[in-house]
């Protein structure tokens, strides 16, 4: 059975991000992710140190969800921190915030830590470099995530946000150059659709490498589910096929607002796969 998770900011951020959805207070937002019929929630957290483990715990398993994944997207969007980066300094703290991350995603029993933006931009006149560098530092984080029983994910992103990993085959070439079993492949609905011929066949290629452990759910104009023209029904059909059992997680623009987006997706999602109800 699939597994649907909302992504939400944990208590740490209060700055608005176009792509963290719910509003309300922490506790809030949590209980509507419930009410709504979500499996999960999939948290971005700047500052993990900021906040107490066991009551993230509970907040969420009193509400009946699991925690799908950590995100790093607010490091990049909001803290301006990237794993590549042409100042040294930032590069330093950003693998060093991500290490946190991985210790607070062990401590809250989170399978995942995702790396999108936050591997930043290939800044070496020659890109072949740049990749090199980030292999080496996944590589040390991979292993030091793989101690905790946390794995990493590399998401591809479309051609205007990064410059580096844009496809799934870029991404699989990038895993087997890092060489650990502890990287996978994260694929968001938004950024293949611009990038892919096929999203379906996408998902079919990580899947057969073993590599698609966590997905996000968007339309193609990264409106909520339904929105835009993505072949939803096929998408699905797929990843029922394929048996895909980790979590999807919507992570997509707040309109027409974010309590509204993740309802619409979360309905949308639910009449697509009313088959595994029965
Ligand atoms: C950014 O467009 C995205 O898809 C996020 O998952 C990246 O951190
Ligand atoms: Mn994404």
């Amino acid at each position: 059975m699939m597994k649907f998770a909302v992504t939400t900011s944990a208590p740490d951020i209060d700055q608005t991000i176009p792509i963290s959805l719910l509003s309300g207070t922490f506790i809030e937002r949590i209980k509507m992710a419930s009410n709504l019929g979500y499996d999960g929630i999939e948290l971005i957290t700047n500052h993990p140190e900021l906040i107490n483990p066991s009551k993230i715990v509970s907040t969420i398993r009193n509400n009946n969800l699991e925690i799908a994944a950590l995100a790093t997207g607010g490091l990049a969007f909001i803290e301006k921190l990237t794993l590549l980066s042409s100042q040294s300094e930032i590069e330093k703290e950003a693998f060093d915030r991500l290490s946190k991350l991985i210790v607070f995603a062990h401590s809250v029993s989170a399978p995942i830590v995702t790396i999108g933006s936050f591997r930043g931009k290939a800044y070496h006149s020659d890109i072949q470099e740049s990749r090199e560098k980030l292999a080496g530092i996944l590589y040390r984080a991979s292993n030091q995530a793989e101690d905790l029983g946390v794995r990493l994910v590399i998401e591809p992103l479309n051609r205007y946000e990064a410059n580096l990993i844009n496809n799934v085959k870029e991404g699989l070439e990038f895993i087997s150059e890092v060489g650990s079993s502890n990287l996978g492949l994260l694929l968001d609905t938004y950024h293949i659709n611009i990038e892919e011929s096929s999203v379906s066949e996408c998902f079919i290629t990580a899947e057969n490498a073993h590599r698609l452990w966590h997905v996000h759910l968007g339309d193609s104009n990264r409106h909520p589910l339904g929105l835009g023209h993505l072949d939803f029904p096929t998408i699905l059909n797929t990843l029922e096929n394929i048996q895909f059992k980790d979590f999807l997680s919507a992570e997509l623009l707040s309109i027409p607002n974010p309590n509204a987006a993740a309802a619409i997706t979360i309905e949308y999602l639910r009449s697509q796969t009313v088959d595994f109800y029965k």
